[in-house]
Formats: C-alpha cells, structure tokens, sequence
C-alpha cells in the first residue's frame, strides 16, 4: 500500500491515491500509517525534488491536490484514532502584501508533511497573527513577503508575536527575503523554499 500510495501522490494521480486509502482502510491498515508511510511520504518526495528543481510549481501543486483529497477521506478516521499533527503552524502573508501563491505552497507542504495548518490568508497585520497565535497554541509561525516594501512589517510583526508569545518559532520566506535579513530582524528561521521551510521547521521544533 505505503510504495504505491507515495506514487500516487508523487504523480498527483489523486482518484489512484484516494482509492488506495480506500482499500487500505477496509483491509485494517492503520490511518496512522497511510498518512505516514504513504501521503506524508509521497509528498517528502515531491518536496525533495522541488529543492533541486526537478519538479515545478505545478507538479507540486498537482501532487498537493492528490495529498487533500486522499486526506479528506482519511482525516475522520484519523480523528477516530485520536492521531495528533506533529504540531501547529500559523502562517500568513504581512500586512500591505497581496502576494499569496508561495505562502499557499508553503502550506501545502506543511500539511503534508504532517503539520495543522492555520492560514491567517495576505495582508495580515501583526495582531491577526498574534491573535492566531494564541487562539490555536501554535508552535510555528510563518511570514511570508514578496515586495521589497512590506519586508519591513516582518520585523514589526516578529516583534508583536515574541512579546505576546515568547515560545513561539518564527519562520520567514518570500522572494526578496534572505537568511541575513531573517536573523537581523528577530527571525528564529528563514525558508528559500516551501520544502526547506519545512524542514526549518520541523528542525526549530526538535
Ligand atoms: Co507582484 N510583484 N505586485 N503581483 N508579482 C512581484 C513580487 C515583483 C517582483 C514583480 C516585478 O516587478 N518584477 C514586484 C516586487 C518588486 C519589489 O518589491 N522589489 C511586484 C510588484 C511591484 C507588485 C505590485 C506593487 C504591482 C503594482 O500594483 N504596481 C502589486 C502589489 C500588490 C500588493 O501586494 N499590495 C503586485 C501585485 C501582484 C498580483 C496581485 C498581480 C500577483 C499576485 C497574485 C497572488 O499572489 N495571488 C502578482 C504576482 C503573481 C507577482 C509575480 C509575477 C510572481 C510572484 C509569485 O507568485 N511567484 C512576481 C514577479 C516574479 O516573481 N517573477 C511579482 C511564485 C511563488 C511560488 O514564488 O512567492 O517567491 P514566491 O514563493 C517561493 C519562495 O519565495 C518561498 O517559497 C515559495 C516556493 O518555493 N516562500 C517562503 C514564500 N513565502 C515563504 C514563507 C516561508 C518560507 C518560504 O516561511 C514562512
């Protein structure tokens, strides 16, 4: 089940993936490890190969509607189980940006690798993020900016989030930002990518 599941959502081929999990639930398989060892690490794939530009936007893209709807099927009987995400993460795009297509890649990768997403969606000013913050006890916050303009509210916003919650991790990513500006302005991790924001991710909360 696990080699072909991975492939499915590797291919995006999301009626094969959703038809796997299908048959993988009547035959018994844990919902645990269909989402482990089959859509978590089908997606893996997808994220490695997008770092090293083997696969694009919309191979990933493809593959991320595979992982929902395989997901949609699963998610109950995940529930059931009492299967927790291996944590939260608040993401948005700063205030004044409208940007959204690699925050939105972002969090697709996130979900697959496992995490509960909240996206607090563009043009989020920092006490939206705040306010997510500490409604949901999310572990990792993520920023993303596009314009050279709004990289200044990553800085204002990183700052309104550690005051309120001083526990919480803050990624930050978009075109313009880079890994210096990140650790200047306060940032706990910076993603070139949406693959390497996961790992960032997942490496601040070990
Ligand atoms: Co805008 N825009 N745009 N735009 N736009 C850019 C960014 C620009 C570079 C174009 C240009 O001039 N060459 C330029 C910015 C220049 C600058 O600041 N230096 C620009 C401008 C100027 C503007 C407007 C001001 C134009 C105007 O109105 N005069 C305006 C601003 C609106 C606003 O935000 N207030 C504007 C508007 C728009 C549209 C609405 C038309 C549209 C956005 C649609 C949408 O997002 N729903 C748009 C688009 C599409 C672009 C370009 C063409 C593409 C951006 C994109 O989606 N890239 C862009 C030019 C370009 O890049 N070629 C441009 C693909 C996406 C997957 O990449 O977002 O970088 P990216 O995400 C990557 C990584 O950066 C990273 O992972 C992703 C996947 O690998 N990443 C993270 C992103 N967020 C992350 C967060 C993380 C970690 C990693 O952790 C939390």
């Amino acid at each position: 089940m696990a080699k072909s599941l991975s492939e499915c959502i590797i291919k995006g081929d999301h009626a094969g993936a959703v038809a796997i999990v299908k048959d993988a639930l009547d035959e018994g398989t844990s919902a645990k490890a269909i989402l482990n060892d089959g859509l978590i690490a089908g997606m893996a794939v997808v994220g490695e190969r997008f770092k090293r530009n083997e696969v694009y936007i919309p191979e990933v893209l493809i593959s991320a509607r595979a992982m929902k709807m395989a997901m949609e099927v699963l998610a109950p009987r995940l529930a059931e189980a009492g299967v927790e995400p291996i944590a939260k993460a608040v993401i948005g795009t700063v205030q004044g940006d409208l940007h959204d297509i690699g925050k939105n890649l972002v969090v697709m990768m996130l979900k697959g690798a496992g995490f509960e997403v909240i996206d607090i969606g563009v043009d989020a000013r920092p006490p939206a993020f705040v306010n997510a913050v500490k409604t949901t006890g999310a572990q990792i916050v993520g920023l993303s900016a596009l314009l050279t303009t709004t990289m200044p509210a990553m800085e204002g916003t990183i700052r309104a989030i550690k005051e309120a919650c001083p526990d919480v991790k803050a990624i930050v990513g978009g075109a313009p930002v880079t890994a210096d500006y990140a650790r200047r302005i306060g940032a706990d991790g910076y993603g070139a990518d949406a693959a390497s924001a996961v790992d960032v991710a997942k490496g601040l909360l070990s």
